[in-house]
C-alpha cells in the first residue's frame, strides 16, 4: 500500500514513486539496461526464488518502470501497479492472468475496437466464453452472469459513444454472485484524476497510458492497478510469460514525466471540452452531441455521481451525409485528423472507419456508432481559438 494516502492528488502525481539515486538526481533516471548484475551466484538464486528483493532482468522489472507503477498505484488508490508496453498489453496481460479455457467473461458491448477484437476474435479462440451486452441495463448484467463467469469488464465513458456505466452498481451486482468475479474497468478516458473505479468497488483498473496519463502523444504504454496479489500474478505470469508486453525504460521515463502534470492538463481538457460541447449542441449543423457534461445526455446523472469533471472527449453527428462529414474534417482548422486521444493537440477521427473497424457494420449499428460519427479529443489550445475553428467549419456544412 502506498504511503501517500494522506497527500493531495497533485503531491502524489509528483512525488509518488520518486526516489533519489546516488547522485541526487531530481528526476528518476532512465535505467537503460536489459539485465542486472548479481553480487554472487547465491544472490542470483535467491532473487529468482523470490527470497530477496532486487532487479533481475528488465522483462521482470526495471527501476524506471517501478517509478511509474508506484505513481499510478498511488493515484488510483491501489495496492500495486504494473506498467506495460501499450494499453492493449495491459488489457491482454490482465485478462490472460484472470481467465482460462472454460471460463466466461461478461463485457459491455461498447469497447475500443482492439479490445473488442481481443475479446470476440481472440479470447474465443482459446476456449474462453465471451458475452457482450449493454451494461447500461444493470438487470441484464445480473441475468447474464453464469456459474463460470470470472471477469466482468467495461469502459466508462465508453469509446466512442460516451455511454456511461454505473461502476458501483455493476461492481455490486458482480460481487453479489455466489462465486468470486473480478471486476475490471478501463479508466483511460477519465484517468484517476476524474474517476477512481477501485474506490467504487472495482477489483482492477487498466489504462492506455498512451493517452492522458502520458499526455503528450509521444509514447505508447499501458498500466494495470489492483490488489497486490493480482498485480504480482499479472507481473510474474501474465507479463513475464504470456504477453511479454514490457514497457521500455525510456517510455517509462516519459510517462513518469507526463504524469507529473496530469491534474492541470485534465482541468484544461475538461474546460475546453465543456465549452466546445455547448457550442456544438447549439449549432444548427449538429444533430447530436455525445458528451457526459450535457444535462440532457443519457448517463449525465451517472457521470455527475462518479466523475469529478466530464472529461476531454466529445463525439457528435452532423446534420449532413457521410461525405459532408468527411469534407468537414478535411477543412477543419487547428484540429488534426488522427486516432488516439488525450494529447495536447486537438485530434478528430471517425470511429466507424478508423478506431472501430473490428466491429461489423451491423455491430456498429447495434451499439450506436453511426457511419458519420466524429470523435474529438479536445486538446489544450486556447478555448476561443478552438471554438472559432469548429464554428467556421460547421458554418460551412451543407445541412440536409
Ligand atoms: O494499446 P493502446 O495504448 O493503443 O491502448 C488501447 C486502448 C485501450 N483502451 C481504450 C479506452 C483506448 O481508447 C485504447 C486506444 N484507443 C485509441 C483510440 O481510440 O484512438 C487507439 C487508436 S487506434
Amino acid at each position: 500500500m502506498s504511503d501517500h494516502k494522506n497527500q493531495g492528488f497533485a503531491t502524489r502525481q509528483i512525488h509518488a514513486g520518486a526516489q533519489r539515486d546516488n547522485h541526487g538526481a531530481l528526476c528518476a533516471p532512465i535505467y537503460q539496461t536489459a539485465t542486472f548484475a548479481f553480487e554472487s551466484a547465491e544472490q542470483g538464486g535467491r532473487r529468482f526464488a523470490g527470497q530477496e528483493d532486487g532487479y533481475i532482468y528488465s522483462r521482470m522489472g526495471n527501476p524506471t518502470q517501478t517509478v511509474v507503477e508506484q505513481k499510478v498505484a498511488a493515484l488510483e488508490n491501489a495496492e500495486a501497479g504494473l506498467a506495460t508496453a501499450s494499453g492493449m498489453g495491459a488489457i491482454a496481460t490482465a485478462l490472460w492472468s484472470s481467465l482460462k479455457a472454460g471460463d466466461h467473461i461478461l463485457s459491455d458491448d461498447t469497447l475500443y475496437g482492439c479490445t473488442f477484437a481481443l475479446l470476440t476474435h481472440g479470447l474465443t479462440q482459446y476456449g474462453i466464453e465471451v458475452d457482450l451486452i449493454d451494461f447500461a441495463k444493470p438487470e441484464l448484467v445480473k441475468k447474464s452472469i453464469k456459474p463460470n463467469t470470472k471477469v466482468v469488464y467495461f469502459e466508462t465513458p465508453c469509446n466512442p459513444t460516451m455511454k456511461l456505466i454505473d461502476i458501483a452498481q455493476i461492481a455490486a451486482i458482480a460481487h453479489e454472485a455466489d462465486h468470486p468475479i473480478h471486476v475490471m474497468v478501463d479508466n483511460t478516458f477519465c484517468t484517476p484524476y476524474l474517476q477512481r473505479p477501485l474506490d467504487l468497488g472495482a477489483d482492477s483498473v487498466v489504462h492506455s497510458a498512451t493517452k492522458y496519463l502520458n499526455g503528450h502523444g509521444d509514447v505508447v504504454a499501458g498500466v494495470i492497478v489492483g490488489k497486490q496479489d493480482f498485480i504480482t500474478r499479472c507481473k510474474s505470469y501474465g507479463l513475464k510469460d504470456l504477453t511479454g508486453s514490457v514497457i521500455s525504460p525510456f517510455d517509462a521515463f516519459l510517462l513518469n514525466r507526463g504524469m507529473k502534470t496530469l491534474d492541470i492538463r485534465m482541468d484544461r481538457h475538461c474546460q475546453n471540452a465543456m465549452a466546445l460541447a455547448n457550442m456544438l449542441a447549439e449549432h444548427p449543423a449538429v444533430r447530436k452531441v455525445y458528451y457526459p457534461g450535457l444535462p440532457d445526455f443519457e448517463g449525465y446523472a451517472i457521470a455527475k455521481k462518479q466523475m469529478s469533471q466530464f472529461g476531454g472527449i466529445i463525439s457528435f453527428e452532423l446534420n449532413a451525409d457521410r461525405a459532408a462529414a468527411a469534407n468537414f474534417l478535411n477543412h477543419l482548422e487547428l484540429a488534426t485528423i488522427a486516432v488516439s486521444l488525450g494529447d495536447t493537440e486537438t485530434l478528430v477521427q471517425q470511429p466507424a472507419s478508423m478506431t472501430h473497424t473490428a466491429y461489423s457494420p451491423e455491430q456498429l449499428a447495434e451499439v450506436g456508432i453511426s457511419e458519420g460519427l466524429i470523435r474529438i479529443s479536445v486538446g489544450l489550445e486556447t478555448t476561443d481559438d478552438l471554438l472559432a475553428a469548429f464554428k467556421t467549419g460547421l458554418d460551412q456544412v451543407k445541412t440536409r
